[in-house]
């Protein structure tokens, strides 16, 4: 078994015309591919939007699935800033005390778990239950509402044989309507009830717009997290003097935590709407056509990333765009780092080694590009020290 590698899918097209090329539901795809051109773009909110029919700049689209528009990801600038300050403080909490240590606690039940186990699939019973608990610190919700998410599996608008699935969303959406109706009934101090009590340019969110950030923070924070778990654990199964190094220099766990995370790109692109004609890479986009911002080729850039298909915990300058790139750069993204850098601690503190024993390959298919983006399963034995 060989799975601590993430092959880079994009490299010959980038090198040759810098723009790949994908259909989705007769609703094609320019992808840009280049790390200089990617930034041009994601700042050029403007000609290039987010704010286009909801569902629409997700690859696949979500436009058949999905009415309610995503906040604040799918609002352009100047409306996005009210929203994404509205929301941003309480994604920065994480960083406090009493949320690291509840995580903490979160994590180290989950290791014990593993531990216990003969083997465990480290996709739905290691990295799924850990990012549903940890959604329940997020949400600041109790943390028996993570099973009813666990049995909901990795991805709330795709299954195993669909790439949209409208009854699962259905079942998404019916909940969160629920969840709004009983914060509604009795407020509380979750997120729900703060949205709801809140204020936008003067005026209260309404429902909907509660709704489009509730599904925002349960679909982006979902098979990303999932992904980057378990293609942590895979990456040391087969490094393991990697994970003794963080043993022997915790101080460079954020570092290392940077350059998995570059490496992995948990979400491969995400799409825009041009607003009028345009030229990406000397390359022509009509009005109304879709582009995307593949973070995941632009991370192996060779102009701005030495040796780019290799992970090196050494990396000094490590700009990478797992995460995006200006406006709507990723709000979970405290929250996603922190739960890397305490389990990646944790592991190194408690595991002698890791034995993959299956592996089914999550691959996508992106019209003449096909990317490993993580596992649909991924059997493992925990040792411990
Ligand atoms: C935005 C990746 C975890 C919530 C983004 C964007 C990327 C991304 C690339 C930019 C999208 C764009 O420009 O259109 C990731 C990765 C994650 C992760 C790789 C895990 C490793 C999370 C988590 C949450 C979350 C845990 C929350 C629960 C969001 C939100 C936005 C966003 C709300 C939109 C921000 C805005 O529009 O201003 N994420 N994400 N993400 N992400 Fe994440
Ligand atoms: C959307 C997206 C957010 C989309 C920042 O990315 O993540 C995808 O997994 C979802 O399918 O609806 O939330």
């Amino acid at each position: 078994l060989n799975v601590s590698e993430f092959p880079d899918a994009f490299a010959d097209k980038r090198a040759e015309t810098g723009i790949g090329h994908m259909d989705d539901q007769n609703d094609p795809v320019d992808m840009v591919l280049r790390l200089k051109d990617l930034r041009k773009a994601a700042h050029n909110a403007a000609t290039f939007q987010s704010g286009a029919k909801p569902g629409r700049i997700v690859i696949p689209s979500e436009v058949a699935i999905r009415e309610t528009r995503q906040i604040p990801f799918e609002v352009d600038p100047p409306e996005h800033k009210g929203y994404r300050d509205l929301v941003d403080p309480w994604f920065k909490r994480p960083l406090e005390k009493n949320y690291r240590e509840r995580l903490q606690a979160i994590i180290d039940e989950t290791i014990d778990t593993a531990l216990a186990a003969d083997s465990v699939d480290v996709v739905s019973e290691f990295a799924l239950p850990l990012q549903s608990k940890a959604l329940t610190l997020l949400l600041n919700t109790p943390m028996d509402k993570a099973q009813t998410w666990i049995d909901w599996g990795t991805h709330v608008f795709r299954s195993e044989d669909s790439d949209l699935d409208g009854d699962k969303a259905s079942i998404l959406y019916d909940y969160i309507d629920e969840e709004i109706d009983k914060a509604i009934a009795s407020p509380g101090e979750d997120l729900y009830s703060v949205l709801l009590a809140s204020e936008v340019n003067g005026k209260r969110l309404t429902k909907e717009e509660v709704k489009g950030v509730m599904i925002l923070t349960f679909a982006g924070g979902r098979d990303t997290v999932i992904n980057a778990v378990t293609n942590t654990i895979a990456y040391f199964s087969e490094n393991i003097s990697d994970l003794k190094r963080i043993k022997d220099e915790p101080e460079i766990v954020n570092r290392a935590v940077e350059e998995l995370i570059r490496y992995f790109a948990p979400l491969t692109q995400m799409g825009r709407v041009a607003t009028e004609d345009a030229v990406v890479c000397e390359h022509a986009v009509k009005a109304d056509t879709r582009i995307s911002l593949c973070w995941a080729s632009a991370n192996r850039d060779e102009k701005t990333f030495a040796d780019a298909n290799k992970v090196d915990f050494d990396r000094k300058v490590n700009p990478h765009v797992s995460f995006g790139f200006s406006h709507h750069n990723c709000l979970g993204a405290t929250h996603a780092r922190q739960i890397l850098r305490q389990l990646v601690v944790s592991l190194a503190e408690r595991v002698e080694s890791f034995e993959a024993l299956q592996a089914d390959e999550n691959i996508e298919q992106l019209g003449e590009f096909s990317r490993k983006v993580g596992f649909n399963s991924l059997q493992m034995r925990f040792s411990a020290k």
